[in-house]
């Protein structure tokens, strides 16, 4: 049995690239034997400019989408980061493992950093330290495997770094995990701008695809994507993103392959209706279920409070164990 461990962070509504790159690896483990664990992990949200009400609203969205997309509470543990104290524990031991220098190389840390600062925002120490936060979020349930889209590669690098170097100073003490990333769609871009990745925290939202989005709104972000220069429909990452990105999602969405999908378009219309239909088809049963089931909340939290509760029994011994590795006295 492989233990899986992944996360949301509740900046923003989730998107198509959150579903495609993530949640939907997630709902396929949770059918497996696997033991899985998936987490809001709303302490990552506090890292940049936030209100307090929003993020404690988008965290039980967050997981209302997780529960509608088709994660059983009885076979996988849907939990929040912050109600388990094991993930901040840990984090500090691991900061004590990292290096200032290796956390400054973070991709998504010089990005967001640069752009809080264009904004005149402060950049929150705890946003160059974020990663380590997500390294314990992982080692803290000696996971083996990290379904993520292709941006957390680098932190699950890092991670992999610090459980390594973790054991060879203090004793074998966390699982190696391995990040899995789905075979398409591993990094869905913005359909405005698709150099970039949709994001949903993005302030701009016409590129982005939310899964509570009306059909109509799906349709129209799609078929006013924006697509390269050129004739003919080819699938060409670097010279035609735009394009990549569509047949991208619309293989994700039908099973097929962007290459093979892309030699039955001559024109980029028919494209557009077909990625777009695949897109709503795709959504609907998650804005549906999920609609049920924001009517209760309170069965909501329930299903949270009772996977915190089977997180810290997890997570408990192996932090303790941490503790006592690295040289601190047992209370
Ligand atoms: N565009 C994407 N394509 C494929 N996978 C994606 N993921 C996110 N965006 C895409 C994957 O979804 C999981 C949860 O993501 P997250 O909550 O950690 O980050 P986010 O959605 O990227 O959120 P933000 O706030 O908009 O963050 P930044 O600004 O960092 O991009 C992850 O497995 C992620 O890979």
């Amino acid at each position: 049995m492989t233990r899986i461990f992944s996360g949301v962070k509740p900046t923003g509504h989730l998107t198509l690239g959150n579903y495609l790159g993530a949640v939907r690896q997630w709902v396929a483990a949770d059918q497996k034997p696997d033991e899985a664990l998936f987490c809001v992990v709303d302490l990552h949200a506090l890292t940049v400019e936030h209100d307090p009400a929003r993020v404690r609203r988008l965290s039980r969205q967050a997981a209302t989408l997780l529960l509608a997309a088709g994660l059983d509470p009885e076979r996988c543990t849907l939990f929040v980061q912050s109600h388990v104290d094991e993930h901040t524990r840990l984090s500090y031991l691991l900061e004590c493992t990292a290096s200032d220098g290796e956390l400054r190389r973070m991709i998504q840390y010089r990005e967001k950093a640069g752009r809080a600062q264009a904004a005149g925002d402060g950049v929150r120490l705890s946003l160059l330290t974020y990663p380590v936060l997500m390294a314990a979020d992982i080692l803290a349930y000696r996971s083996e495997e990290v379904p993520v889209g292709e941006d957390q590669r680098q932190h699950v690098e890092l991670t992999r770094d610090l459980a390594v170097r973790f054991n060879q100073r203090y004793g074998p003490t966390f699982t190696v995990p391995k990040a899995t990333h789905p075979a398409v769609a591993a990094r869905v871009m913005d359909l405005q701008d698709p150099r970039s990745k949709m994001g949903k925290s993005h302030e701009v939202s016409a590129g982005v695809v939310y899964l509570l989005d009306e059909p109509a709104a799906v349709t129209k972000k799609v078929m006013r994507a924006v697509t390269d220069t050129g004739s003919g429909v080819v699938y060409d990452r670097e010279a035609r993103p735009g394009v990549a990105n569509l047949l991208d999602i619309l293989a994700a969405c039908t099973g097929g392959d962007p290459v093979e999908l892309a030699a039955g378009y001559t024109g980029y219309g028919q494209l557009k209706r077909d990625v777009a239909e695949a897109v709503v088809e795709l959504l609907r049963p998650v804005r549906e279920r999920h609609a049920e089931l924001a009517a209760d909340p309170a069965a909501v939290d329930g299903v949270l409070r009772a996977g915190a509760e089977r997180a810290r029994g997890i997570a408990r011994p192996v932090v303790d164990g941490a503790y006592e590795a690295i040289g601190l006295l047992a209370p």
